[in-house]
């Protein structure tokens, strides 16, 4: 279908550039130059543009028809207000829209040539100018300021009571971390990233692990060396760049023995908080009516959380947590119902190109009734594995693991 709608387009386009040609030739026979242009011209051409406004704006009338209300009520306290926000924004575009080009179109229809008339000429209007400055910069600074207010109202800082979920992004996947019993994240660096902690927790164990892991590393480069260096010729610039890398790896090792030499505070210190923390790969699970402070990171590049359902995006930046605040306020299965559909599931996607497996970075996000939601989180295992009452296999990432291979 979509074929034969494409064919007909190109022949169409054709069978207009031949129209053309036929047309210049017959001129050439008539006579006439090509910027003598007759009175019946000019009037056709008026027409036209008349027209082309009409089918213009019953083309954009149906894109709103069809497409604008392409989601569902908002999900989130402060979606309501961006709906408003952005209807607001639409309705002030929709009516410049028609405003303008229904100026444009009309005054190139009503004002076509014709001999006899002769257009008032004047080089400067106050009251014009006041007008056309003014609206547009009154209508501009409305736009920012109820925009900025409802911005500081999603970004501004959380209440006490919020509950606070990290949100981590890598290509490509999503990682949801939950403070735990204690309610503080535990610290995080870069060095300890591995396969087995992608948030690069710090653990006093995690450390231990790692500084073996470096001196095993350097252990055998050394033993290489020293293999290698018995051999009769053996170039200088191997034994330099083998050098170097030990140094690298004892640069790295210092940098964690430095975490690990940590003297932490009075009292529960969030570089000993890391082993409750909860960390959960493909959902989301948030209950409904609580605050939630979302933090996020970022491992390797830009991504971006986007949550269309709650009206909320964030950019997750690596080095730079960024943050936002929100309260879910319908759940999962009150979606489901109002929607009438059973399958039905709130998402969490990528919304910055981020590589070849962007279009998938995806997980669920749940939204279920407080006693639910703890009931679920008591299942999860925390990363120090040791309090896990876990009966339940860990969650499966459904919907990244299909997509890497
Ligand atoms: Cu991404």
């Amino acid at each position: 279908m979509k074929l034969l709608i494409l064919l007909v387009i190109v022949l169409g386009i054709i069978a207009i550039a031949q129209l053309t040609r036929v047309y210049e030739l017959t001129r050439g026979l008539r006579k006439t130059r090509e910027e003598e242009i007759s009175p019946a011209d000019n009037r056709m051409n008026a027409m036209l543009m008349l027209a082309w406004m009409i089918v213009f704006f019953l083309c954009t009338i149906w894109l709103y028809v069809r497409y604008g209300d392409y989601l569902p009520e908002p999900a989130s306290a402060h979606g309501v207000d961006v709906d408003k926000l952005m209807n607001v924004n639409i309705w002030m575009i929709t009516i410049m829209f028609f405003i303008v080009n229904f100026l444009l179109f009309w005054f190139s229809y009503k004002y076509y040539y014709r001999k006899d008339r002769k257009a008032r000429f004047f080089a400067h209007d106050n009251r014009l100018e006041m007008v056309w400055t003014l609206i547009p910069g009154v209508v501009m600074a409305f736009i920012i300021v109820y925009g900025l207010i409802i911005w500081n109202r999603m970004t501004g800082p959380a209440s006490d009571e919020a509950m606070r979920v990290e949100v981590y992004s890598k290509q490509f996947d999503w990682t949801v971390r939950y403070p735990g019993e204690n309610a503080v994240f535990g610290a995080a660096d870069y060095n300890l990233i591995s396969t087995e902690n992608a948030l690069g927790l710090v653990t006093r164990e995690g450390i231990a692990v790692k500084i073996a892991e470096l001196d095993a590393q350097i252990e055998k480069k050394r033993e290489g060396l020293e293999e290698n260096a018995r051999l009769p010729v053996w170039p200088a610039s191997y034994v330099e760049a083998v050098e170097d890398q030990i140094y690298r790896l004892q640069r790295h090792k210092q940098r964690i023995m430095d975490l690990s030499e940590f003297k932490s505070p009075e009292g529960l210190s969030e570089w000993e908080a890391g082993a409750d923390d909860k960390i959960v790969k493909g959902e989301l699970h948030l209950p409904v009516g609580k605050e939630v402070e979302f933090i996020f990171r970022s491992q390797d590049v830009l991504h971006s959380a986007y949550m269309p359902h709650f009206r909320a995006q964030m950019n997750t930046v690596p080095g730079v947590p960024t943050r936002f605040k929100m309260t879910p306020t319908i759940t999962t299965r009150e979606m489901r119902e109002k929607l009438g559909k059973d399958d039905f599931d709130y998402i969490l996607l990528c919304n910055k190109v981020c590589g070849s497996a962007h279009f998938n970075m995806q997980i669920k996000v749940i939204i279920e009734d407080e006693a639910d939601y703890n009931a679920w989180l008591a299942q999860q295992k925390t990363f120090g594995g040791a309090a896990a009452p876990a009966a339940e296999p860990a969650q499966k990432d459904t919907l990244t693991t299909a997509m890497v291979n």
